[in-house]
């Protein structure tokens, strides 16, 4: 017997709410972020300034204003939160998706948003004591462990790992090598600094030095991974620092260690340098690197996320071919609506649940809770959608089989891999 068009959409309608009940219960490992366990002192950034002068909205208040550069520079961080919060949310509504996202972070912590409410955003988080709002903004994006990203090479996080602090077991480590992978002459002269043999040419013996290196960073912060972001030339095999290094001490270390590297393709550094941090962009990779790497090392587990959206596609069928690839969050300038959307339903179509649906590349803590749920209203919808066309086929669901999908795409794929 044939459903009648409203059986339909009410069978749907249940379909959504179960798997939406589902999504938002689950709690998710957030893979990659640039959040600190508060034993990181001031690393760790949250409040509704810091919100504000977040690089996302900083780039786009600079497109609203004649102020100077310079003159925003000097600012103290409140004048540039007030001039961002004038700029993007009095003088226009604040309809991107970074100026969205601050509002519904202050709206799921209970706060009203309206134009005039920022003295009375402020004081409030003035009054809160910061092990209580960690707590708070992990229960509200409903996660359950943040992955930092952790460099030896900046001296303020070296000099507290040096001191051995006592962890908040919530918060992962993964190891960062960009200046290692990508700026070779500095970096070696800050591991000669700190007693390891390397020389300017990358000597085998050099290579066994950095092997060392990495050791001993293992042995300090347990990463759960290695990364490193890369430019849209990334080429790999070539005839350069980042390719021997990559040969002859990263990947023979995550060989023997087990340990992934993840590899973030496609963010050009500094396209407008007067806007320091808000000033990155991106380009088109040519992903054969990556399938190289794979290729080469089967025995080595790689993790991909790529900037530019016309990427995507042939970053899931390199996943097809290679597992060894796991390929995880909606990076950056992916991280909105309606590149979320498409690059989600593209990885199930191809890949299935075997991928990370999201990750939140939060840098304010408070950041974590709008991030989490503009994905996973987006998640669902797709689940619904993905879900519906199987019960079209005639295929039971059982709310355990959403159940385990969803842990897989929050978290549990991406644990399995690293086993
Ligand atoms: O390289 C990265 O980890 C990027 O995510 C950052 O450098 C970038 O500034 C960022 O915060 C993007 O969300
Ligand atoms: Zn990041």
């Amino acid at each position: 017997m044939s459903m009648t068009s409203e059986q339909i959409s009410s069978s749907r309608a249940q379909l959504h709410g179960k798997v939406e009940q589902i999504v938002q219960s689950t709690p998710a490992l957030d893979m990659h972020t640039h959040l600190y366990d508060p034993v990181f002192g001031d690393l760790l950034l949250y409040g509704i300034d810091e919100q504000l002068i977040y690089h996302y909205l900083v780039a786009e208040a600079f497109r609203s204003t004649d102020m100077p550069y310079e003159k925003f520079w000097q600012l103290d961080k409140q004048e540039q939160a007030d001039h961002v919060w004038k700029t993007l949310f009095m003088d226009r509504s604040p309809l991107s998706e970074a100026c969205r996202g601050v509002l519904t972070s202050l709206n799921k912590l209970g706060l009203e948003t309206g134009a005039n409410q920022l003295p009375a955003i402020r004081q409030w988080f003035r009054e809160q004591p910061l092990e209580s709002f960690v707590s708070q903004c992990m229960d509200l994006a409903n996660l359950r462990a943040i992955c930092m990203t952790n460099s030896p090479f900046d001296s303020q996080e070296k000099a507290i790992w040096d001191q051995h602090p006592t962890r908040d077991e919530r918060f992962l480590t993964g190891l960062r090598l960009d200046p290692l992978l990508l700026d070779w002459n500095n970096a070696g002269k800050h591991l000669k600094s700190w007693g390891y043999e390397v020389d300017e040419n990358l000597s085998d013996a050099s290579c066994l030095e950095i092997i060392r290196f990495l050791n001993d960073w293992k042995e300090k912060i347990n990463p759960l991974y290695l990364m490193v972001s890369l430019p849209p030339t990334f080429a790999y095999p070539a005839h350069d620092a980042t390719s021997k290094i990559l040969k002859e001490a990263v990947i023979p270390f995550c060989r023997d260690s087990g340990l992934p590297l993840a590899l973030m393709i496609g963010v050009k550094r500094a396209v407008n340098p007067g806007l320091q941090l808000a000033g990155d962009g991106l380009g088109r990779a040519d992903l054969v690197a990556l399938e190289n790497l794979c290729a080469e090392n089967l025995d080595v587990k790689f993790l991909c996320t790529v900037l530019s959206r016309e990427n995507q596609q042939e970053l899931c069928v390199i996943g097809r071919k290679f597992r060894n690839l796991h390929i995880f969050g909606c990076w950056w300038f992916t991280n909105i609506p309606s590149i979320i959307d498409e690059m989600t339903r593209l990885r199930m179509e191809l890949l299935g649940t075997s991928f990370t649906a999201q990750h939140s590349d939060a840098r304010v803590l408070d950041q974590v809770i709008y991030k989490w749920d503009h994905s996973r209203q987006i998640m669902t919808d797709v689940l619904t959608d993905k879900y519906t066309d199987l019960t079209q086929t005639g295929w039971s669901l059982t709310d355990q089989a959403i159940q385990r999908d969803v842990n897989n795409l929050l978290g549990a794929s991406f644990e399995a891999f690293c086993r």
